[in-house]
C-alpha cells in the first residue's frame, strides 16, 4: 500500500452491502471518495438514491457529491431484488431522512467530469450494482476508458449464479450494460461470487462490530441481521455473504484478495444463460489480457478493515 490514498468513484443501489461499501470506502483512510453515483439495481432509482443519502446521514459523509444515474437498464425490463433487500432496498433500520442534496449532475456527467478533470490513471472505477452507468458513461465520453486507473466491480461469477444457475444479479439485470464494460480495454477486477460467497458475516464478526458501539456500528448490524434472514430465507445461506465491500477491500488492498488472469465475456443470447460472466480458464491469459477474477478472500483482513472504517467513522449522533 501506498501512502497516498486510492482514489475512487462508488457507482451503487443500495442495498445493504453497497452501504457496507460505502462506509469502507468513507471511513478508510486508504481511499479518497471523490462521488457516489446510483442505479436501479436492487430497487428503483428513487429509492436507492434516497438511501445512498440516508447512509451518507448515517456516516457523516458531507464532502462528497451523489448523483442519481439510470432509472432502466439498457434494453430489458426493471428487475428489482426485494427478496433480499425488502420494499425499502434498505430494510431493517429505520432510515434517517437524508440532509445532503444531489448534485444536480445526471451520475454519468458527474463520473465523466470527474475522471476528465483528474489526471490519467488516478481514478478506480468501483461499481457495486448493474453497470448501466458505467456503460453509459464510456458511450458518451469513450476517453475515459484509457483514463481511469482500472475498474473494480462486484458482479459476476465464474462457477456460481444467484439470478439463475449461471448469473449473478448486477449482470444479469442489464447485460449488455456489462458487455460494454467488459469489453472496454481498462483493466478490469471482477469480484464476482465466487469471492463474496467467502465474505460471511458469521456471528465473531458480528461481535466485533458490536464491541464498536456507536449508531453507524448499530446500523450495521441492524442492516446485517435483515440480511441474513432474508439470505437464509431466500438461498439457503447460514450467514449472508456481504458482497460490496469485497470491491472496495481490493481497492484499499490487493493483497486481501487473489484474482487471477483470464479472459471474461458477457453471454447475450443463451436461453438459460443469459447474463453469465463466461471466464475462459482453459490457457494461460495471453499479455493482452485485460480482466481478472478473485478467487480468494482473507476472511478475517477484510472484516478487520470494516471494523477499523466503523471505529475511525466513530460516533455520529442523528
Ligand atoms: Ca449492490
Amino acid at each position: 500500500m501506498t501512502n497516498e490514498p486510492k482514489k475512487i468513484i462508488l457507482d451503487c443501489d443500495p442495498g445493504h452491502d453497497d452501504a457496507i461499501a460505502l462506509l469502507l470506502a468513507h471511513g478508510n483512510p486508504n481511499i479518497e471518495l471523490l462521488a457516489v453515483t446510483t442505479v436501479v439495481g436492487n430497487q428503483t432509482l428513487e429509492k436507492v438514491t434516497r438511501n445512498a443519502l440516508a447512509v451518507a446521514r448515517i456516516a457523516n459523509i458531507t464532502n462528497v457529491p451523489f448523483a442519481a444515474g439510470s432509472s432502466r437498464p439498457l434494453v430489458r425490463t426493471i428487475e428489482v431484488a426485494p427478496d433480499i433487500h425488502g420494499e425499502s432496498g434498505l430494510d431493517g433500520p429505520v432510515l434517517p431522512e437524508p440532509v445532503i442534496s444531489l448534485d444536480s449532475r445526471h451520475a454519468i456527467d458527474l463520473i465523466i467530469d470527474t475522471i476528465m478533470s483528474h489526471p490519467p490513471k488516478t481514478i478506480t472505477l468501483v461499481p457495486t450494482g448493474g453497470l448501466t452507468n458505467i456503460a453509459l458513461a464510456v458511450r458518451k465520453e469513450p476517453r475515459i476508458a484509457e483514463r481511469v486507473k482500472e475498474v473494480v466491480l462486484m458482479g459476476g461469477g465464474y462457477h456460481v449464479g444467484n439470478w439463475s444457475a449461471v448469473a449473478e444479479f448486477n449482470i444479469k439485470i442489464d447485460p449488455e450494460a456489462a458487455h460494454i464494460v467488459f469489453n472496454e480495454k481498462w483493466p478490469l477486477t471482477m469480484v464476482g461470487l465466487d469471492l463474496t460467497h467467502q465474505a460471511l458475516a458469521t456471528p465473531e464478526v458480528i461481535e466485533k462490530i458490536a464491541a464498536v458501539n456507536t449508531q453507524p456500528a448499530q446500523f450495521v448490524l441492524e442492516l446485517l441481521e435483515f440480511f441474513g434472514k432474508m439470505y437464509k430465507k431466500a438461498q439457503g445461506f447460514t450467514y449472508p455473504p456481504v458482497h460490496d465491500p469485497c470491491a472496495v477491500a481490493y481497492v484499499i488492498n490487493s493483497a486481501l484478495i487473489e484474482t487471477k488472469r483470464v479472459p471474461v465475456n458477457i453471454e447475450l443470447t443463451g436461453t438459460l444463460t443469459l447474463g453469465m460472466t463466461v471466464a475462459d480458464f482453459r490457457f494461460p491469459a495471453d499479455e493482452n489480457c485485460h480482466t481478472q477474477v478473485a478467487t480468494k478472500l482473507d476472511h478475517t483482513g477484510f472484516w478487520d478493515l470494516i471494523v477499523d472504517a466503523l471505529k475511525r467513522i466513530g460516533e455520529v449522533k442523528i
